[in-house]
């Protein structure tokens, strides 16, 4: 593979302007690991903090010593930094453009505006009771609001929980539950391409479940957006719209400490109910900020777009708080990259004058499914950066954003991290380094990657494992919220000291690093973590399911799609209808993205002795991979594998 891969210098017209060369990018990333409390000690300086620490780093990894603090006698409010120390020399900047579901529609805020709507927002939640540490859940469309409540929550020193948009009533409670939250923030519906999402519907079942759970819901704060009918439960329900009628704009900044916590959010993991993410104030919001300059070659009048959704942590590094930490214009996009067709991210790009792109493969692929004169139609002049985030893109796709996208202008990066890192951690830094279509190449700034085998031992040279980081960074997550034991067991159990990633990565002769993806039961469906642990809990608790393993297969757009085997009761009929009510059934207790793309009815599973299911065989029949099926003699039943074979589902 090496021998064919192609390698991409960076294009000479960007190199001219780059903030960074491979000579600078060398010494600061030596700097960060021979010297990182003094290397993150200045670069906490980027941020304005109320109280100033005497100390970067204290952190220990080890068991019996366990801790992680950043900053952790500094104070600061990460709105004010993100808000009010831009208002003297970038008030009148753009802070967010907002682009609707529909192309008629837009709206600019520039950083004097924002300042004033998050500081109404926050005094609206104050009104209603809203402390400091409370757990605040969001769960809204891609809206202005959605900004200004993530925005006022830091404001006044609540811990926001936002919660995916296309998650159903059940997914919502269990994570309005997990976090004691009793203040939950959404809109009537909200609007992607032709369909409407019935979020505060969902939002009133959601309480109901919670309520049952012995969780009451205090307060749903709602966004008035597309003025659907909704209902509204009196004394909980209050319209955003009617209570910003006699809120101040005064709202002082909360002074917070380095390390109270800032957001939960939460992940699949590969076993178990999703973790509550948790990351705190300082670290976080230097590790978003840095990260967001250095990836994005960030200049003064760059207009930056990254098209994920705040319900993902990208949305919260890279749509809020890192470019609002650095006074950058960021676009919020409402809508699909389809609606009403397939050049619509192109038209946003010429429509706001985008410098800085930003998405996931899965769009790049879908987009790229629908032919190029789509692309061609617009100008596109104005991109510089073209960046992906999710999963691995392949070279195909990789080809087809550099070339037809970028016209073999804009570098690529790939980013490579996840909710736990915070922010951006292996990347082809622009200008420091050439491009290869697919890898993350490097490590940022204080990362030290390694790759091990199962038993821990370091791999050297070129060579393929598992991925651990060995040394802390500012933007690490803290724990699994109420779950400190989940949270050293999940990441620091297998390699004790390191930082366990759950990916494979391969390193080649030139030293690139290239993320092969999950080792663990999560897939990424679409750039989306799912645990298969969860979608199976999902099918048996559907009455005629007996038994059901799920497990991830390669799909042209999604990456992976989720393949399902199920077993049903003796009793029960599998046919067509049941087959229709599983996919209902399973989109009803997690949401839309966790529809099973096939499912295969099985007679039986294959156990080994024990009883355990063998996973690798299930994942190499969904892969069509029959001939390497590997050992089978420890199977109980081996039969059960033949008829597996035999019945493998192929509409996929
Ligand atoms: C930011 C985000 C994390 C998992 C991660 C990995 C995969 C993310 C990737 C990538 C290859 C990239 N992943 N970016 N794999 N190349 N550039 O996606 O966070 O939702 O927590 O997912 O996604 O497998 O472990 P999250």
């Amino acid at each position: 593979m090496d021998d064919v891969e192609k390698i991409y210098p960076v294009p000479a017209d960007f190199a001219r302007n780059a903030n960074l060369t491979p000579e600078l990018y060398k010494d600061m990333y030596d700097r960060s690991i021979n010297d990182p409390e003094g290397f993150w000690f200045e670069q906490g300086q980027r941020l304005d903090w109320m109280s100033p620490y005497t100390k970067a780093k204290n952190v220990s990894w080890e068991e019996g010593d366990f801790n992680i603090e950043w900053y952790a006698d500094g104070v600061l409010n990460v709105s004010a930094n993100c808000l009010d120390r831009h208002l003297e020399t970038r008030g009148d900047k753009p802070a967010i453009i907002w682009e609707g579901d529909s192309p008629d529609v837009s709206q600019t805020l520039t950083y004097t505006e924002l300042h004033r709507e998050v500081c109404r927002f926050a005094n609206v939640m104050k009104k209603l009771g809203v402390k400091k540490g409370d757990r605040v859940t969001i769960y809204m469309p891609m809206i202005l609001e959605a900004s200004f409540a993530m925005l006022a929550c830091a404001r006044i020193g609540a811990v926001h929980s936002v919660v995916f948009g296309g998650f159903s009533p059940d997914a919502l409670a269990g994570r309005i539950t997990d976090c004691d939250s009793t203040f939950v923030i959404t809109a009537d519906e909200g609007l992607r391409g032709t369909k409407r999402i019935p979020l505060k519907d969902n939002c009133d079942a959601a309480c109901d479940i919670a309520a049952k759970s012995g969780q009451p819901v205090k307060n749903v704060l709602t966004v008035r957006h597309t003025r659907g009918d909704v209902s509204m439960t009196k004394g909980r329900d209050v319209w955003l719209d009617e209570a910003l009628k006699d809120v101040s704009d005064d709202c002082p900044p909360e002074p917070m400490n380095a390390e109270d916590p800032l957001f939960i959010l939460y992940t699949s993991g590969s076993t178990g109910k999703p973790k509550g993410v948790l990351h705190t104030t300082g670290g976080y919001l230097v590790w978003a900020s840095i990260t967001h300059e250095y990836v994005f070659d960030l200049k003064e009048d760059d207009v930056y777009w990254c098209s994920a959704d705040v319900g993902w942590v990208t949305g919260h590094t890279y749509i809020v708080y890192g470019p609002l930490a650095n006074g950058a214009t960021t676009v919020m996009f409402e809508g699909v990259p389809t609606y009403p067709d397939a050049s619509r991210f192109w038209q946003v790009c010429d429509k706001h004058k985008v410098s800085l792109f930003y998405t996931a493969p899965t769009a790049i692929r879908a987009l790229m499914r629908e032919g190029e004169d789509y692309v061609k139609v617009t100008n596109r002049s104005s991109l510089r950066i073209l960046g992906t985030v999710g999963e691995p893109i392949n070279p195909e796709a990789w080809e087809w954003y550099f070339h037809v996208v970028g016209e073999g202008r804009c570098p690529i990066v790939d980013t490579w991290w996840q909710t736990e890192t915070g922010g951006a951690m292996i990347v082809p830094l622009p200008g420091a380094t050439d491009m290869k279509p697919g890898a993350g190449s490097h490590p940022f700034f204080g990362i030290v990657p390694e790759l091990v085998d199962a038993d821990g031992v370091t791999l050297e040279g070129a060579t393929e494992g598992n991925l651990i980081i060995t040394e802390s960074w500012p933007g690490q997550m803290r724990t699994v919220y109420g779950d400190h034991d989940r949270f050293k067991q999940a990441y620091f159990e297998a390699y004790p000291g390191n930082y366990f990633t759950g990916d494979g990565c391969r390193r080649d002769k030139d030293g690139f690093y290239w993320i092969t993806g999950r080792v663990d039961d999560v897939i990424n469906v679409s750039g989306h973590r799912m645990g298969t642990a969860e979608v199976e809990s999902a099918l048996v608790s559907h009455d005629a399911v007996a038994e059901a393993a799920v497990v991830g297969y390669p799909h042209d757009i999604k990456g992976q799609g989720i393949y399902a085997y199920v077993t049903v009761r003796a009793d029960v009929e599998a046919d067509e209808g049941l087959y229709k009510d599983l996919i209902k059934h399973v989109r009803a207790e997690i949401g839309p993205i966790a529809t099973p793309d096939l499912i295969q009815f099985a007679p039986g599973l294959p156990k080994t002795r024990s009883g355990k299911i063998m996973r690798r065989i299930l994942r190499k029949i969904a892969e069509n991979e029959f001939g390497n099926l590997g050992d089978t003699s420890t199977l109980a039943e081996p039969e059960v594998v033949d008829d597996l074979i035999e019945n493998r589902q192929n509409k996929g």
